[in-house]
C-alpha cells in the first residue's frame, strides 16, 4: 500500500545552523559524536502514534480539525492499515530510529475480547512488515486502559473484577506484541488508575490491586522471556483528580511496598513533572538518585496553565538543564526521547507535523550539545564536588562510620563551631547561562 500523504515534504536531513531551510535539522546531526557517542545513540528519538496519527484535533469544545483521510469514515481495518502506512512514512522521512504505540492506536475499532484480539493481531503482523521495510524500531508499546467507557473507573484499580480481567487481556497481548516487535521497553501509564472522590473509593484495595497487577505483568514478562524494561509513567492528575502514580518519588515508594523496585523504572514526561509541581530536571535527578531512570516523554506544558497541553519542547534553556541530568545519569540504556507531543488544533496540515517534530528534535539536540559543553568545561561539577569535599576527608569518614552517640561525642570533643559557606548559586547560574 503506497501513500502520497507526505509527498510535499522531503526527507529531513542535517543542514547546519546557518541553513534557511525550515524543514532541515540545524542541530540534530545524527552521526556527530558527542562525549564519545553518536547523537542518534544518545537521544534515541521516537514518534508516538496517538497524538500524531490517531487524534482528530477535537477538544471539549469542538470536533476534529485535522486533514487526515483515514479519519473520514469508520476506523475499520482498511483505515487502520492506511494510518499505519502513513505513520511509517513519517518516521522514515524524519529519519529518526523509533516509534511508540498503544494497542488501540494501531488497530481497527473493536467490540469485545474476540474482536480486540483479532484486530490487534492483524495490526501487529503489519507493524512487523513495516518495521522490516523501513528499518524503524519500537521504543515502547503499551495498552490503552483509559479511552473505552468500560475503563471509566480505571483498569487495574476498577471496582469491577471483570474490568481488571479485560485490562489483563489487553496488557498480556500488548506485552507479547512488544516482545515480538523487539520493543526496547513496555510502558504502564496509570490512565484512570486514580480516583475522583474518596466517598466511593476503597483506596487501600485499589492500591493493592494495582500492585498485584504490576506483579503479574513482571511475572509474565519473565515467563515469555522479554528482556526490555518495564516503565511506569508518573502523572499527578488528569484524567482523575488524584492519580496513584503521582510522581517519581511516589512511584518508588509504591515499587518498594510491592517489592518491585529492581524490576521497574520510570518514563518521565516533562509535562507531568511540571503538573506535579516539580521541574523536569528534578524528576530526572530523583529517578537517577533512586536508580530508576528509564526513558523520557519530551512534551512540555504551558507555564500559564495547569493542564496537560503536550506541546513540543522549544525552550533550549529548559532542555539544557534536563540534558545535564540525563548525562549525569549516564544517558539512556533501553530508553529514549519519545515525542508524546501534539501539534495545536489549528495546525491541521500534514506539514505541521514536520514543523513540530523538527523543532522539538533540534531543541533536544541543542540541549545535549549545551549540556555536554557544560560537563566538559567542568567548572560546575568541580564547584559541586568542592561543596561536599568534607565527606572525603578524615572527619567526614569518621562521621560516616560512627553511631549517633559517637558522632555527638566527636562534636563535643572537637568543640565544633562550623561556619556557613556560600552556595555560590548566582555565580553558577551565570556560568550555565554562558553556554545557552
Ligand atoms: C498521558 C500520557 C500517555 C502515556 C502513554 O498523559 O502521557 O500518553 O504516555 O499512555
Ligand atoms: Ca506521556
Ligand atoms: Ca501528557
Amino acid at each position: 500500500m503506497a501513500t502520497d500523504y507526505f509527498d510535499a515534504v522531503p526527507t529531513i536531513s542535517y543542514k547546519g545552523p546557518n541553513t534557511d531551510d525550515e524543514l532541515a535539522y540545524r542541530w540534530y546531526d545524527k552521526d556527530r559524536v558527542v562525549l564519545g557517542k553518536r547523537m542518534e545513540d544518545h537521544l534515541r528519538f521516537a514518534v508516538c502514534f496517538w497524538h500524531s496519527f490517531c487524534w482528530t484535533g477535537s477538544d471539549v469544545f469542538g470536533g476534529g480539525t485535522f486533514n487526515r483521510p483515514w479519519h473520514r469514515g469508520a476506523n475499520d481495518s482498511a483505515a487502520a492499515a492506511q494510518k499505519r502506512v502513513v505513520a511509517f512514512e513519517f518516521f522514515r522521512k524524519l529519519d529518526i530510529p523509533f516509534y511508540c504505540f498503544h494497542d488501540v492506536d494501531v488497530m481497527a475499532q473493536a467490540e469485545g475480547v474476540a474482536e480486540h484480539r483479532r484486530f490487534f493481531a492483524e495490526a501487529v503482523d503489519h507493524l512487523e512488515q513495516l518495521q522490516a521495510a523501513t528499518g524503524r524500531k519500537l521504543l515502547w508499546g503499551t495498552a490503552n486502559l483509559f479511552s473505552h467507557p468500560r475503563f471509566a473507573a480505571g483498569g487495574a484499580t476498577n471496582p469491577d473484577p471483570e474490568v481488571f480481567a479485560f485490562a489483563a487481556m489487553q496488557v498480556r497481548d500488548a506485552l507479547e506484541a512488544t516482545y515480538r516487535l523487539r520493543g526496547a521497553n513496555y510502558v504502564l501509564w496509570g490512565g484512570r488508575e486514580g480516583y475522583e472522590t474518596l466517598h466511593n473509593t476503597d483506596l487501600k484495595r485499589e492500591l493493592d490491586n494495582l500492585g498485584r497487577f504490576l506483579s503479574l505483568v513482571i511475572e509474565h514478562k519473565h515467563k515469555i522471556g522479554f528482556t526490555g524494561t518495564i516503565l511506569i509513567e508518573p502523572k499527578p492528575h488528569e484524567p482523575t483528580k488524584h492519580q496513584y502514580d503521582f510522581d517519581t518519588a511516589t512511584v518508588y515508594g509504591f515499587l518498594k511496598r510491592y517489592g518491585l523496585e529492581d524490576e521497574v523504572k520510570v518514563n518521565i514526561e516533562a509535562n507531568h513533572a511540571t503538573l506535579a509541581g516539580h521541574t523536569f530536571e528534578h524528576e530526572l535527578a530523583t529517578a537517577a538518585a533512586l536508580g530508576i531512570f528509564g526513558s523520557i516523554d519530551a512534551n512540555r506544558g504551558d507555564h500559564q496553565n495547569g493542564w496537560d497541553t503536550d506541546q513540543f519542547p522549544n525552550s533550549v534553556e529548559e532542555m539544557t538543564l534536563a540534558m545535564i541530568e540525563v548525562l549525569r545519569a549516564g544517558g539512556f540504556t533501553t530508553g529514549g526521547f519519545n515525542f508524546d507531543s501534539k501539534v495545536r488544533r489549528q495546525s491541521m496540515d500534514p506539514v505541521d507535523l514536520f514543523y513540530g517534530h523538527v523543532g522539538g528534535i533540534d531543541t533536544v539536540a541543542r540541549g545535549l550539545l549545551n549540556a555536554a559543553a557544560i560537563i566538559e568545561d567542568g567548572r560546575i561539577d568541580a564547584l559541586r564536588s568542592q561543596r561536599y569535599s568534607g565527606w572525603d576527608r578524615s572527619f567526614g569518614h569518621k562521621v560516616s562510620e560512627l553511631n549517633l552517640a559517637g558522632i555527638a561525642d566527636l562534636a563535643e570533643n572537637q568543640r565544633l563551631d562550623p561556619k556557613p559557606v556560600s552556595g555560590r548559586q548566582e555565580r553558577i547560574e551565570n556560568i550555565v547561562n554562558r553556554f545557552i
